[in-house]
């Protein structure tokens, strides 16, 4: 009776907390550490490991050189690869991630379908079930015109492959364009044993019911999460959009500011504490390497102490020029 209460205890006390950190050192030091999920570089610069908790992102940092992500769980890791996908697995936290090259299938739609239909299984035999965080990186995502954008398609793609998996919820994201000359999908994950709580932002039209003139598909994302625990929140890809219509075309100062309104109406609605702090990693998209100066000034001077890795990419609406993801630790 006593071990099975004890049991019982030691379930109910999972998951463990969950760090993120931004890192100047080795993958292989990060690797070597008791408890390391993942652990993601940053552009063409960025090492190579074999060790499928490791990742490299195909955006350039605008910082040279580029930190390293560092995911990690105060517990015993397990990690290995299934088909295409790469996985690890701690304290009752969830890593995996899938590379698809479009060449393989020829049009970014099918990609999309098929990396997360193959996501979607893979996520069946795990007992981390709850999906909270998901990030997608893809080429050219702007090319096309109308319902034919490559972004649009990915949409399509995914919904196709997703089927009813999040149909108790969707999960925080981001979707963002990447300059590699290999066009291949990535997308990563982070699930976990116990469900989360969505939190959706006042100032903004639910990403799901954004009116048809954003394509065929709505994008499947909650604008946060919280994680099991209410100790930290997932920011998704935020950007300046208010209700559903982008913002400020043409003024990547403003669409800042109107995104640094988008979060602190985010914190304030999942009751996390106002701002940021040095605890807090945030990352920056930016569409035109020539605005990069001035975002990263602009943030230093709103966000003082804040860790933010500054990136070349591209939003998924081409007149958005900037756009912030991250997390807020409370
Ligand atoms: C927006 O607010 C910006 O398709 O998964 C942000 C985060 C955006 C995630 C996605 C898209 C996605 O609509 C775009």
């Amino acid at each position: 009776m006593v071990q099975a209460n004890e049991h019982l205890q030691a379930k109910s006390a999972l998951p463990c907390a969950l760090s993120v950190t931004y890192r100047m050192t080795s993958p292989s030091t990060v690797l070597t550490e008791a408890g390391t999920l993942a652990v993601f570089g940053f552009g063409a610069g960025a090492a190579s490991s074999e060790d499928a908790r490791w990742l490299r992102v195909p955006l350039e940092c605008f910082d040279a050189p580029a930190p390293l992500e560092a995911w990690q769980v105060d517990a015993l890791v397990t990690h290995g690869r299934h088909d295409k996908l790469r996985w690890s697995a701690g304290g009752g936290w969830l890593f995996a991630a899938i590379e698809w090259d479009e060449r393989k299938t020829g049009n970014i739609e099918d990609a999309a379908r098929l990396a997360y239909d193959s996501l979607r299984r893979f996520m069946r035999t795990r007992d981390e079930r709850h999906v909270l965080r998901i990030w997608n990186y893809i080429a050219d995502i702007n090319l096309g015109e109308g319902d034919a954008e490559r972004y649009k398609q990915f949409c399509n793609g995914r919904a196709s492959g997703l089927g009813d998996f999040f149909a108790e919820g969707f999960p925080a994201a981001t979707a963002i364009g990447h300059h590699h000359h290999e066009p291949v999908l990535q997308i990563y994950l982070l699930a976990c044993v116990d469900e989360g709580v969505a939190i959706e932002n006042p100032r903004q039209t639910s990403a799901w019911r954004y009116p048809r003139e954003y394509g065929r598909t709505s994008p499947g994302f909650a604008r946060g999460m919280l994680m099991p625990a209410r100790d930290a929140l997932a920011i998704s890809g935020t950007a300046a959009v208010v209700g559903h219509a982008s913002a400020h075309e043409g003024d990547v100062e403003a669409q800042l500011n109107e995104t640094l309104l988008n979060l602190e109406a985010l914190l304030a609605t999942a009751d996390m504490p106002a701002g940021f702090d040095t605890h807090s990693p945030l990352k920056g998209y930016v569409r035109h390497a020539t605005d990069a100066a001035r975002v990263r000034e602009l943030l230093q001077r709103r966000l003082p102490g804040v860790p933010v890795l500054l990136m070349h990419g591209d939003v998924c609406r081409r007149e958005l020029l900037v756009e912030l993801d991250g997390w807020r630790f409370r």
